[in-house]
């Protein structure tokens, strides 16, 4: 028997307020933790969803030296701006509040408190980059440099992004800081280290065993952390902008982003609810769920809880239902390339329309996989199920309710077996949709309530009504009165998915609320209820109004490759002599491998026309090995030898990296044989 709980927390988690929110974030996490909270609502449950906005971190501090402004008005602007389009789309939150408010200071610094007199953290110094002319630390991101392995000038802290050699700073030849350009020292810094291996034991258990039933996503993603081994991580920056460390000697040290920003579920609880937030914590009988994106898993299925069992007090979440990515037209999602549908900007384009972006993100929603929103399925969803399926079958039902009995629910006679069929196709319907919610199955639910209105279609389309009413209205009455009952039972379903749109709907029946509990009910309108004047509860949506978005995501693009190509110009002129020099060759690839432990690298075995060589590439995030074996390949076959990872490289190949990053390798236009030369 499943464990029944008294009471429902549910998070999502908390945007970075360093910009507005996106189609991706509703799609992700907003929409389905809010569905899922109406429905608790309205099944009567105790219940809270919690929200806010995460205002540390590094990128808020960037954003601000980039506007010349300081990071507490960059959270001011964003956090507004969020906390509007949330309640615009209907995003019913208990509180959204944000985490530089002084009651999350305050659990925060509790937290780390309690746990540093626990003895919870391990203390470990190290050497990090400092920028002198900055005054502060370096972030891994905020040093570049020569990469020691491919001589790329400009490789990152962490990473070399040319051989997608993973770096820790110290790596780098001539390091340089991207904060002043000055060159970094090395200087002694400690941090508080939460150790992860201590924890790893009871983790494996109380996720691998204990909660086989999370999403095969969620639960793939925390037994490949588990499998690879935890380590220690540090909790605390150095850094001007966050919570300060409260401990003596910690000076210009911050809380890490992500210590602070789950304990904003715990400080917004208790901003709520000052003198009972606790009960929603700590005891045993308290459901606790997190909503959150793909990339935050590990932060909530591992550290988090970790950091909820040193501490001691807190219950552990009962499930997090992560969702994977939506993308847009194909491409990644991107608020620094604007590659995203804002939702200030839609609503401001689509006014009144927050249902339609409602139903088609559930549609489509990254439940399983990644998944695409398309503005062409935008419309054909609005134009084929909201308005042809859902609103045509409402609106036929009232409108001749309206005229063949004055708008007055008409009394229903003797049932054909067709009715009667027609009341036994939806009577599963409550059950049906309870479960798939109550596991977090989002899309199906919603089909479920969709497919309510496709029998009540039909049920019309095969009675035709309007055609008996010159001749049996006794019967006319009858299949209005079902109608109208299935329409009223639409109210009841589509509640959490389409909240707006059920507020007209009840209007136009002229009810309150119908109730959870009645869903399937066959007489939720008594005969003789008057109803009121109906009205469109869908509109089509033009081609021209979807070709104007298309557009506007071309133009987005066209104006993110001038500026790609901007920051990329054409090199200075080289003598022929210096082209000369270059060999390259065309190759056939004989086999192809990924390399262990490097998550970016292919090994290569390619006959070069006299015999076979090795070359490893940065590749493995563009092409799977098996898709290369056998083409025809440019590598340059003069490059000196270099070690990458152990193995050898005889060769660099050739491909072109788009401006969206990803890359495609160089083949010939025709075959050729191998060692054939490129000039
Ligand atoms: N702000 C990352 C994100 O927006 C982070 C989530 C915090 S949840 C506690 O993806
Ligand atoms: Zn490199």
């Amino acid at each position: 028997m499943e464990k029944q709980f008294k009471r429902t927390l549910i998070t999502t988690a908390l945007p970075y307020a360093n910009g507005p929110v996106h189609i991706g974030h509703l799609a992700g996490v907003y929409v389905p933790a809010d569905i899922y909270t109406r429905y608790l609502r309205l099944k009567g449950q105790d219940v809270l969803m919690i929200g806010g906005s995460d205002e540390h971190g590094v990128p808020i501090t960037l954003r601000a030296k980039k506007e010349g402004i300081t990071p507490q008005d960059v959270v001011d602007r964003c956090h507004r701006i969020i906390k509007q389009s949330f309640e615009d789309f209907g995003i019913t939150f208990d509180i959204y509040s944000r985490t530089t408010s002084q009651t999350h200071r305050q659990v925060a610094l509790d937290f780390f408190r309690a746990l540093y007199e626990k003895g919870e953290f391990i203390e470990k110094t190290s050497e990090q980059y400092y920028d002198e002319e900055a005054k502060q630390f370096l972030a891994d991101r905020y040093i570049t440099g020569t990469c020691p392995h491919c001589k790329n000038e400009n490789a990152y802290g962490d990473q070399c992004e040319a051989c997608g050699t993973s770096l820790s700073p110290t790596d780098l030849i001539e390091p340089r800081s991207a904060i002043s350009g000055s060159k970094p020292v090395l200087k002694e810094t400690t941090h508080w280290y939460l150790p992860l291996d201590k924890h790893e034991a009871w983790l494996r258990q109380w996720i691998l065993e204990d909660h086989k039933e999370w999403k095969p996503n969620v639960y793939g993603q925390c037994k490949s952390w588990l499998d690879m081994g935890l380590q220690p991580r540090a909790v605390s920056r150095d850094l001007d902008w966050g919570i300060p460390v409260p401990v003596e000697g910690a000076e210009g040290k911050v809380l890490y982003v992500w210590f602070d920003a789950p304990i904003g579920y715990i400080s917004n609880t208790k901003e709520l609810l000052p003198d009972s937030w606790e009960t929603w914590w700590k005891d045993p009988e308290s459901k606790i769920v997190h909503f959150i994106g793909k990339d935050n898993i590990v932060f909530h299925c591992i550290v988090f809880p970790a950091m909820l069992k040193a501490e001691g007090t807190f219950c552990l979440p009962e499930n997090v239902p992560a969702n994977e990515f939506l993308n847009l037209e194909g491409d990644k999602i991107s608020t620094s390339r604007n590659w995203a549908v804002w939702l200030h900007e839609y609503l401001e384009e689509f006014p009144g329309k927050q249902d339609v972006l409602r139903y088609v993100l559930t549609a489509n929603a990254p439940e399983t996989k990644d998944n695409d929103f398309t503005w062409k399925d935008f419309q054909a969803r609005n134009n084929n199920e909201l308005v042809a399926i859902l609103g045509n079958f409402v609106n036929r039902a009232l409108v001749l309710t309206q005229k063949y009995f004055e708008g007055k629910v008409p009394a229903r006679g003797e049932l054909t077996e067709y009715d009667q069929q027609t009341f036994t196709d939806f009577a599963n319907v409550k059950q049906d949709v309870e479960r798939l919610l109550e596991t977090y199955h989002f899309r199906d639910a919603q089909k479920e309530a969709m497919n309510l209105a496709r029998i009540g279609n039909k049920y019309l389309a095969d009675m035709e009504p309007w055609k008996l009413a010159k001749t049996d209205m006794e019967r006319v009455a009858t299949i209005l009165n079902i109608a109208l009952q299935i329409t009223a039972n639409l109210t009841i379903a589509f509640e959490p998915f389409l909240p707006f749109s059920m507020v007209k709907l009840n209007q136009m029946l002229n009810v309150e609320p119908l109730g959870w509990d009645r869903l399937g009910a066959t007489d939720l309108l008594p005969e003789g209820h008057q109803l009121n004047t109906p009205a469109l509860l869908f509109e089509k949506i033009e081609d021209s109004v979807i070709e104007a978005q298309v557009q506007k995501l071309l133009d987005t693009k066209k104006a993110n490759e001038e500026e790609n190509y901007k920051a990329n110009p054409i090199r200075e002129n080289i003598n022929f002599d210096d082209f000369a020099k270059l060999d390259i060759r065309v190759g056939t690839v004989l086999e192809c491998a990924k390399v262990p432990k490097a998550d970016k690298l292919l090994q290569f075995r390619i006959d070069d026309g006299l015999q076979q060589r090795t070359i490893v590439s940065g590749i493995a995030q563009h092409y799977s090995p098996e898709e290369l074996v056998g083409k025809q390949i440019c590598f340059i076959a003069n490059l000196a030898p270099r070690k990458l990872k152990g193995i050898v490289s005889e060769g660099m190949i050739l491909s072109a990296e788009n401006f969206d990053g990803t890359l495609s390798v160089i083949t010939t236009e025709k075959e050729v044989k191998p060692g054939s030369e490129v000039k």
